[in-house]
């Protein structure tokens, strides 16, 4: 199949999510065309079956805002004539659905087909959003097909943004080879050469994410045990999380790392994950730990249940409840018996349910269905 994907190519998981489905289809023989505004973060554009055109945002001095979703519609319209695409996937509905829908309009009598895929906040935060609902409800309700990355996001779509469109779910994957147990000793004493228990945090700190949380968190393990702290990612809570490491003492056994490549690495390091979200529809990152045997403590919050049996790969726990939090961190870090257990869990359970191999196919069956809908 001929397919273009948009997504947003910054930090953050449903870029990840559309540039690894987009190298893993190129790796089965599809020809891959990215669309975007810049080259999403995990993309190499020099590989077999992949091209990436840049939509660039002409300004203006009267706009104030440069029109973005109009020239990705274009670019869409463009690449798929071009290319003789047969569909457009879009990652995140606002406003790449959108944009897909306006260059079908703009390739008829051509068919091309829309497929939109929903992540969570487009759904639960901005779709919500007065001023975006009924776009939002729009955009699924003229896409071909849809897909949600976990049954509570389908079902949350159906009740907040009143579509009837029927929802696929396809769960989030990993590439089980990448993220796996390994030896990441270096790591480890470069960040715990006394020892101390490595805990980490990986996100786009979003207040959704709750950073501050995190930090909270960890100086009540910190005053039990020797630990140390590592957050990976950047974003608007970045400066309120340091100033609370600072504030509780524990600034200098907190490592802000900013935007990291090779997350692997970093999670393998580490004994442990945190991700006390507000709400999560999948959480990616917690999937990509338990593929590196590393256990999890996550709030009990939208899709994370589907993702994490509470006891069984790590612990969930009502969000905002920072002591809970703490303590089922302290439980870990200090049974090694049940560390062992929860991370071989979260290891197999990516590998019987997770694995690229088992929900690429998904997408293929979604995209055929699609293109044999009249
Ligand atoms: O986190 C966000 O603000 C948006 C989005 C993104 O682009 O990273 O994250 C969502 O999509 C991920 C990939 O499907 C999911 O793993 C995340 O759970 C989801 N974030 C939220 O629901 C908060």
């Amino acid at each position: 199949m001929k397919i273009g994907i948009t997504c947003y190519p910054t930090y953050g998981g449903s870029g990840i999510v559309a540039t690894e489905l987009g190298k893993e289809l190129a790796d089965r023989g599809h020809e891959i065309h990215f669309i975007s505004y810049a080259l999403p973060q995990r993309l190499d554009a020099a590989r077999a079956n992949i091209q990436f055109h840049e939509v660039e945002v002409t300004t203006y001095p009267l706009f104030d805002h440069a029109p973005y979703t109009l020239a990705l519609a274009a670019k869409m319209a463009e690449v798929a004539a071009d290319h003789e695409l047969d569909l457009l996937h879009c990652h995140y509905a606002i406003p790449h659905s959108v944009s897909a829908y306006l260059a079908k309009a703009m390739l008829l009598p051509r068919r091309i087909r829309v497929v939109t895929t929903l992540h969570g906040t487009d759904i639960t935060l901005v779709g919500a959003d007065r001023s975006y609902l009924p776009i939002t409800r729009f955009s699924i309700d003229q896409s071909d097909g849809v897909t949600a990355v976990s049954a509570y996001l389908a079902e949350a779509t159906g009740c907040s943004i009143g579509t009837s469109h029927e929802i696929d779910v396809i769960p989030n994957f990993v590439d089980c080879a990448i993220y796996a147990p390994g030896d990441r000793s270096a790591l480890k004493s470069h960040f715990g050469p006394g020892g101390e228990k490595i805990l980490i945090h990986i996100s786009n700190f979003r207040p959704v994410k709750r950073p501050v949380g995190v930090v909270e968190i960890f100086a009540r393990v910190e005053k039990e045990i020797p630990a140390t702290l590592l957050m990976v990612g950047d974003g608007p809570e970045r400066g309120r999380a340091e100033w609370a490491a600072r504030e509780a003492g524990v600034q200098r056994k907190v490592h802000f790392l900013g935007k990291q490549d090779r997350i692997e690495e970093w999670i393998g390091a580490s004994d442990l994950l945190l991700l006390p979200s507000q709400t999560e529809s999948f959480g990616l990152v917690a999937l990509e730990a338990m593929a590196c045997g590393v256990p999890v403590v996550a709030s009990r919050v939208g899709g994370l249940p589907e993702v994490v049996a509470d006891g069984e790969e790590g612990f969930l726990v009502d969000a905002g409840d920072i002591p809970a939090m703490a303590e089922r961190a302290l439980r870990v870090l200090t049974d090694d018996a049940l560390a062992t257990r929860m991370g071989r869990n979260g290891r197999r359970k990516a590998l019987d349910r997770f694995c690229a191999s088992r929900i690429i196919p998904m997408y293929e069956a979604h995209y055929r269905r699609v293109l044999q809908s009249r």
